[in-house]
């Protein structure tokens, strides 16, 4: 039984590319369930991720990074985000506060403003802020544009002043009982993490034209030899070009991804991994229905 003051609820973490969303989420539930690079557009789907305290259970809603639909993919990816911010208890702005405030920063802000909802501002990547006074001005302007509950500057790369946000989000959540089991910690399916492991990695490897134009499917999962898990990952591109930017010269670049994919996966699993790669090209699957369905891109 948990006591009466209990308090849960959902949570979105909502931001521009980048500004460490899901770097958040996985030092919060203390595993890796969402993929996280240097590259903007990482994450693409709504991804939970679930926090249990003494007193509170949040449930963190990892969002896309907003930014100008133009694909189909992209506009599913930012129906994603108004999906969040409406079905949540509490929205999160994330913003990186070690660069300037641009018109994407403003283009979120209104979103939050729109929503009406209690609103934290979290103004993350402070060890990246040699003087912390330099963090006034911009505490100062997001108060004068909303009535955000919180204002929180964290590091959510070295885990400083986390425990102090936990502590501020569970303060603003309905009292209620647990809304998921304790041990629960995402609602990723495996074959989703798996994928999302390989993308990262592909992402951490390639240059700058790649990652908007792969997609990674898990699309054989086989647990039956308890000694082994036996994995097939399809990597879809839109040219054969890009194929051989992610094989690399000999393979070494494939390789590569599925040396470290496998070691993060083994992590995940607990198990030994027999992880296969290959890649597929798939015309203009960023604007086909079918194929971002099949790779599981929903709203
Ligand atoms: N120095 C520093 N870097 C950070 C911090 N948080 C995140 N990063 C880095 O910022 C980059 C982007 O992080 P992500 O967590 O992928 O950002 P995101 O907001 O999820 O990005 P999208 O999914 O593209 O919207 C990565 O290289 C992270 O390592 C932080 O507190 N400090
Ligand atoms: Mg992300």
């Amino acid at each position: 039984m948990t006591s009466e003051n209990f308090r849960s609820g959902y949570v979105a973490l909502i931001g521009r590319p980048n500004a460490g969303k899901s770097t958040l989420l996985n030092y919060l539930v203390g595993e890796k369930i969402a993929a996280v690079s240097n590259k903007p557009q990482t994450t693409r789907h709504k991804i939970k991720g679930i926090v249990t305290l003494d007193d509170g259970q949040i449930v963190f809603i990892d969002t896309p990074g907003v930014h100008k639909p133009g694909y189909l993919l992209n506009r599913r990816m930012m129906s994603a985000v108004h999906d969040a911010i409406l079905s949540v208890d509490v929205v999160i702005l994330m913003r990186d506060a070690s660069v300037s405030t641009g018109n994407g920063d403003k283009f979120v802000l209104n979103l939050i403003k729109q929503s009406e909802k209690p609103a934290i501002l979290v103004l993350n990547k402070i060890d990246k802020v040699k003087n912390k006074k330099e963090l006034l001005p911009l505490m100062e302007f997001y108060a004068k544009e909303y009535n955000f509950v919180e204002i929180v500057p964290i590091s959510a790369l070295n885990g400083e002043a986390i425990d102090n946000l936990l502590q501020q989000i569970v303060k603003h959540l309905p009292k209620g009982e647990p809304l998921f089991a304790e041990d629960e910690m995402t609602d990723q399916p495996l074959r989703t993490l798996v994928a999302e492991m390989v993308r990262e990695k592909i992402l951490q490897t390639t240059g700058d034209e790649i990652p908007y134009v792969t997609a990674v499917v898990t699309e054989k999962f086989d647990e039956s030899d308890p000694t082994v898990t036996k994995i097939h990952c399809a990597v879809y591109v839109e040219r054969s070009s890009q194929k051989g930017i992610i094989i690399g010269k000999g393979g070494i670049k494939l390789k590569k991804i599925g040396t470290e994919a496998r070691y993060d996966i083994e992590k995940i699993l607990g198990k030994k991994v027999f992880l296969q790669l290959f890649v597929k090209v798939v015309e203009d699957w960023r604007n086909r229905e079918r194929d971002l369905d099949e790779i599981g891109i929903m709203e």
